[in-house]
Formats: C-alpha cells, sequence, structure tokens
C-alpha cells in the first residue's frame, strides 16, 4: 500500500514483508509417490547442483567472438568439402531414412554417409504418433528395431507404443549423429539429382544429388539465380516422404526428367496393406536410385498406412540391405 503525502512516499508495512523462504511441501507428489522423508532430502547431491559455491563468482571460460565463428565455419565447410564425395546419400531425415542411416551408420563404418534434410529439424513426420498425438505406434516385429535401438515401449501384443514419438526419434538421431561416418546437412534441399548416362545403352544412373540451402531453394522464384552446391555419391537413397513441400522430391523429379513415365500416386489408407507393400519394395526403382518409406506409396501407388511407424523403421533396414549390395559387389 502506497502512501504519497509531502511528495514521500511510504511503503505500508504489510507491503514490504521479506520474501518468504519457498514452503517445503512435503506433500505427495502429483504422481501420488511418497515424498522424500527430510533426511533423504538433505542428502540429496548431483554433480551439477552445488557446482558453485555461490553464483555471485560464476564467470565463463573467455572468448573472442570470431573464435566461434571460426569454430562453426572450419567445421562445416570442412564436412561439405569432405562429403561432396560420399559412398552414400540418404535424402530425407524422417523415420525411415534414419532407421537406414542408422542401420548402415552401424554396419559399414568405412562408408561416407551424408543426409540431407530439408528441414532444420530433421525427423520428418515421427516427433508425433498421429493427429498431433504423442504416443507413437509400431506393429510387431517393428519391435526389434527399437530393441537394436534402446528404445523403450509399451508391448501391447501385436504392437508396441513407445510413449513420445519424439522419444523414439531422438534416440535414433542421437545415435545417428554420433556416427563417425555420417554427417547431416539438415537445412539443406536436394533440388536435383545427378545422373550419368550410358554412351552405348543410354541408360542413366544417378550419379548424386544437387543441393541449395533449404531457405535458397525456398526462393528461387523471386530472386536472380541462386545456382546449387552438388555430392557426387554412388548411391542414393531416397525418403522424403509423401507431403510437405519437398515430398516424394526425387520419384516426381524421374518424372520430370523423363526417365519414368509417371506416378501411380498414394492410395487410400489401409494399415494391413500398406506397411507390408511399403517393407516388401523398398528398392532400386532406377539404377543408382534407391527408394523408401512414404515417397515410395506415390511411386508405386501403395495405400497409406496413418499413424502407425513399423513400416518406416523395416523400410530403412530393407533400403539399407539394397544399398550394401552395391558396396559387395
Ligand atoms: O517423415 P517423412 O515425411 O517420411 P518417411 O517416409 O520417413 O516417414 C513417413 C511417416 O512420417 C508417415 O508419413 C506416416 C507413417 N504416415 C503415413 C500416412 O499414411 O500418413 O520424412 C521425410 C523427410 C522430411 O523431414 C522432409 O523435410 C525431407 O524428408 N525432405 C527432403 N530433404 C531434403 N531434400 C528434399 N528434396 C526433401 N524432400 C523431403
Amino acid at each position: 500500500i502506497l502512501r504519497i503525502s509531502n511528495r514521500t512516499v511510504t511503503m505500508a508495512p504489510s507491503a514490504v514483508t521479506p520474501p518468504q523462504k519457498p514452503a517445503v511441501l512435503a506433500t505427495k507428489s502429483v504422481a501420488g509417490a511418497e515424498p522424500l522423508s527430510t533426511e533423504e532430502r538433505k542428502t540429496l547431491s548431483h554433480p551439477l547442483l552445488s557446482l558453485f559455491s555461490s553464483w555471485d563468482n560464476f564467470t565463463f571460460s573467455p572468448i573472442r567472438e570470431s573464435t566461434v565463428s571460426r569454430a562453426m565455419t572450419r567445421r562445416y565447410f570442412h564436412d561439405l568439402d569432405t562429403y561432396t564425395e560420399s559412398d552414400i546419400t540418404i535424402v530425407g531425415a524422417g523415420s525411415a531414412g534414419l532407421s537406414c542411416a542408422y542401420i548402415l551408420g552401424t554396419l559399414r563404418p568405412d562408408l561416407r554417409i551424408s543426409i540431407l534434410e530439408a528441414g532444420v529439424a530433421p525427423g520428418g513426420g515421427a516427433w508425433l504418433g498421429g493427429q498431433l498425438f504423442s504416443a507413437m505406434v509400431m506393429r510387431k516385429p517393428a519391435q526389434i528395431f527399437l530393441d537394436q535401438v534402446g528404445v523403450p515401449y509399451e508391448d501391447e501384443g501385436d504392437y508396441v507404443v513407445v510413449k513420445h514419438a519424439a522419444l523414439f526419434t531422438s534416440t535414433v538421431l542421437s545415435k545417428v549423429l554420433q556416427m563417425d561416418n555420417v554427417k547431416l546437412f539438415n537445412a539443406t534441399t536436394v533440388e536435383d539429382l545427378i545422373t550419368r548416362q550410358d554412351q552405348e545403352t543410354g541408360e542413366v544412373r544417378i550419379a548424386g544429388v544437387v543441393t541449395n540451402w533449404t531457405l535458397v531453394s525456398m526462393h528461387h522464384d523471386d530472386q536472380s539465380c541462386m545456382d546449387p552446391n552438388t555430392i557426387n555419391t554412388n548411391v542414393v537413397i531416397s525418403m522424403t516422404g509423401h507431403d510437405g513441400p519437398f515430398g516424394a522430391f526425387s520419384v516426381k523429379r524421374l518424372v520430370s526428367m523423363k526417365q519414368v513415365q509417371q506416378l501411380e500416386g498414394m492410395r487410400g489408407l489401409d494399415m494391413g496393406r500398406a506397411e507390408d507393400a511399403i517393407v516388401k519394395n523398398t528398392r532400386e526403382i532406377v539404377p543408382g536410385l534407391i527408394v523408401g518409406g512414404m515417397e515410395l506409396s506415390e511411386f508405386d501407388g501403395a495405400n497409406r498406412m496413418g499413424p502407425t511407424f513399423g513400416a518406416m523403421v523395416l523400410s530403412g533396414v530393407k533400403a539399407a540391405e539394397e544399398a550394401l549390395k552395391v558396396f559387395e559387389l
């Protein structure tokens, strides 16, 4: 309560009571778990807590801004320089692409694998289960992939449920990003395919991808020519999904470059048919280009499966198997 008189401001005692110590609520947690006893609370410790005797004296090590810039720039452009020659390039870091990268990166640490992802955030449609709900359903036997990667789930008999789709995606992503032979270029779009034509047979082989930063790719119509970059590679695995601004990119490009007549187009939702078809038919559709995940449904005319992701991870496994055949020869 402010009293202003003779131009002085006084605060009524009730308004200036010193900050109360936070009440320690020893009530049950909302989960109903037994509260820790006073003694337990007093002996709690964590290596990160009370690291500093006092935050008042806390300070970071000194740094110059240009040092930060060089730390980022050198590494990014070293990676671009290195991965411009890749053994395998995966287009699309959704559930299918990441699952494929996990298998390939684990099995063949000698191969150089680049992943191109148009979004700033990799993961595609696998951050949520369906209709923006968080739980992710996978039909058996896809749980074998979750066991391999270490994603916990609830076993419901014929299917399993990961409590949050982001738990699946972040776990696979974390494993893939830690691999020394795999580099994710996110916010980077594949905007064309590199081709080689056999002089005798005329057969066209896909021999790499044409890339640009996504924010550049999205503005080719309102800026003067902004030329792309390139990655030469032995095998392109395209898993660019079935919707979104860049969905089904490679198969659409095959049509526009007259390598295939037309896309069959994704059919209506039928979980039973869709998942088996996508996994079984993940394959090399033109020399040097393997297509899987939901992009394949646009090419083959397979049904969509809706909010179940087992076909994505096993399509990734199948695509990895198909790609490795190239390196066994
Ligand atoms: O998650 P998506 O879209 O694709 P998949 O095939 O990995 O998983 C599909 C899955 O999420 C479903 O759609 C589920 C099963 N629903 C089915 C249904 O019936 O509705 O990931 C594709 C990724 C995305 O992150 C895109 O940003 C990226 O590919 N992408 C590209 N990245 C680089 N260059 C491009 N041209 C490009 N196009 C797409």
